[in-house]
């Protein structure tokens, strides 16, 4: 299994990490200290040296207390961020905006993918990604950044998640995006309750069973501050049995901030799943 970015060939045959990369100042996860391009550039050579196949890089908080960001001071944040990358390592990079702007810029600076929590619903940001020639992730969400933990709600959290990624993969392939260059994505955390976010686990050979590569982006979510009652700098373990059984279930992209433990976790499963699927 390949993901085709512009140019560059993402091979997913084995599972891969994605690591995070925050360069907004009101980040609670890093506090900001990645905000300017020398600290970033340094952080995200870490984690290619840790392993990370594709750096997600991203300057506009999804939390739903988070101030919106205007679209100067964003491409101010991110572009900086990514041309420097792009001049320095040899790594996958990913956008991770809903603005179709940001997302014309950041492949103009050398952006291979672009990694939207909105799955391209804004005005413009299919046709932003079909010109660019880009890969895509494609992320499900119930409601909106700001409302979508107030009142999650399913009937069949798997078949709506399923259904809705599957509508948004044919109007991406309809305005000229090869499914070669989608990735899908159930968006733990995004609209959903514990159970939710458990249920799309437990099923996530469901959604790999559509035949689009997956990405799973667990790390430190605030399921496991609920199971576990543990701070976000106490979630390592956790995020860590979650992305094993996210490859357990077929998910090719693991996103995560702690690219070095993750990578050992994620070839101990895919060896696992190797030889299940070796008959
Ligand atoms: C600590 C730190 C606790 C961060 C929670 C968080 C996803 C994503 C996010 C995802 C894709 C986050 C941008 C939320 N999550 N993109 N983005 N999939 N494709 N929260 O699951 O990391 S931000």
């Amino acid at each position: 299994m390949q993901v085709d970015c512009g140019g560059r060939v993402l091979d997913l045959t084995a599972p891969v990490v994605m690591g995070i990369l925050n360069v907004t100042p009101d980040s609670f996860s890093d506090g900001g200290r990645f905000a300017a391009p020398g600290a970033a550039l340094l952080h995200a050579g870490e984690m290619v040296a840790a392993g990370a196949a594709i750096i997600d890089v991203g300057g506009e908080s999804t939390r739903p207390d988070a101030p919106a960001v205007g679209l100067q001071e964003e491409l101010d944040r991110v572009i900086p961020v990514i041309e420097a990358l792009c001049g320095r390592l040899d790594v996958l990079i990913s956008i991770d905006t809903m603005k179709p702007e940001v997302m014309r810029a950041a492949v103009d600076a050398g952006a291979g993918m672009v990694n939207d929590v909105l799955a391209l619903q804004a005005p413009g940001a299919i046709e932003a990604v079909a010109a660019a020639g880009a890969a895509v992730c494609l992320m499900h969400m119930q409601g909106t950044p700001r409302t979508m933990q107030l009142h999650p709600h399913y009937e069949d959290v798997v078949g709506e998640v399923r259904h809705f990624l599957l509508q948004r993969a044919s109007a991406c392939e309809a305005a000229g995006i090869a499914r070669g260059r989608i990735v899908l994505d159930p968006g733990f955390g995004f609209g959903k309750t514990v159970a939710h976010n458990l249920e799309l686990l437990a099923r996530f050979e469901d959604l790999a069973a559509t035949g689009y590569p997956l990405l799973a982006g667990l790390s430190r979510k605030s399921m496991l501050g609920k199971l576990l009652d543990r701070a976000v700098d106490q979630r390592l373990p956790g995020s860590l049995a979650l992305a094993t059984l996210a490859v357990a279930g077929g998910a090719r992209i693991i996103r995560s901030h702690d690219v070095g433990a993750t990578v050992d976790a994620v070839r101990v499963a895919a060896a696992v799943r190797a030889a299940g699927e070796r008959r």
